[in-house]
């Protein structure tokens, strides 16, 4: 049955810092699909607790069911970019392409670095890229077809991704009607 919403629901997930709300900030200019970032949902509607770990205060401990909640009717109307680290929370129905960014490590190093993450946020994050887990989550909770893996390391990925993402949105639109 074709989705009632007239624009793709799309989640672009992966590890911190390979690039989710670079890609969704320039999807949104380009594509005109609403940037859903879910770390300014979480703060705005104070449904993170914190974290107890001593070396790890900032990170956030997220009631998905209050998440789910509070994002009901952006997901019913269509048309939201999810910038998320995560991605099977979300309802397989409501949800069109899931766009996993991936990061080379040395790379993503340097970036985690900048932000200032300790070696011990820094190596479990290392280690989430390698060992794929969010591409892993991803394919477990979606169809084969509907999740895709993107690049994230320089220029060139992001304006090829735009443009993929982009074509991607126009041919939903045509095969569904809208
Ligand atoms: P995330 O939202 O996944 O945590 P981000 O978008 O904040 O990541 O990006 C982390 C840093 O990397 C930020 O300084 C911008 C830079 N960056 C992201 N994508 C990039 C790209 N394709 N080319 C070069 N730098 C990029």
């Amino acid at each position: 049955m074709a989705p009632t919403r007239s624009l793709p629901n799309i989640v672009i997930t992966g590890t911190p810092g390979v690039g989710k709300t670079t890609l969704c900030e320039a999807l949104a200019q380009k594509t005109g699909l609403h940037h859903l970032n879910i770390n300014d949902v979480v703060k705005k509607h104070s449904i993170g607790e914190a974290s107890t770990d001593p070396e790890d205060p900032n990170t956030k401990i997220v009631d998905e069911d209050r998440l789910l909640d509070v994002i009901e009717n952006d997901l019913e109307d269509g048309g939201q970019l999810i910038d998320w680290h995560a991605c099977d929370l979300f309802p397989p129905s409501q949800i069109d392409l899931v766009a996993v960014l991936r990061c080379d490590n040395k790379v993503l190093y340097d970036r985690l670095k900048a932000r200032g993450y300790g070696e011990k946020k820094l190596q479990e994050n290392l280690d989430c890229e390698i060992m794929e887990v969010l591409v892993q989550e991803a394919r477990e909770a979606f169809d084969g077809d509907t999740v895709v893996e993107l690049r994230g390391e320089g220029m060139g990925d992001l304006d090829g991704n735009v443009g993929r993402i982009e074509e991607w949105v126009r041919n939903w639109r045509k095969d569904n009607g809208k």
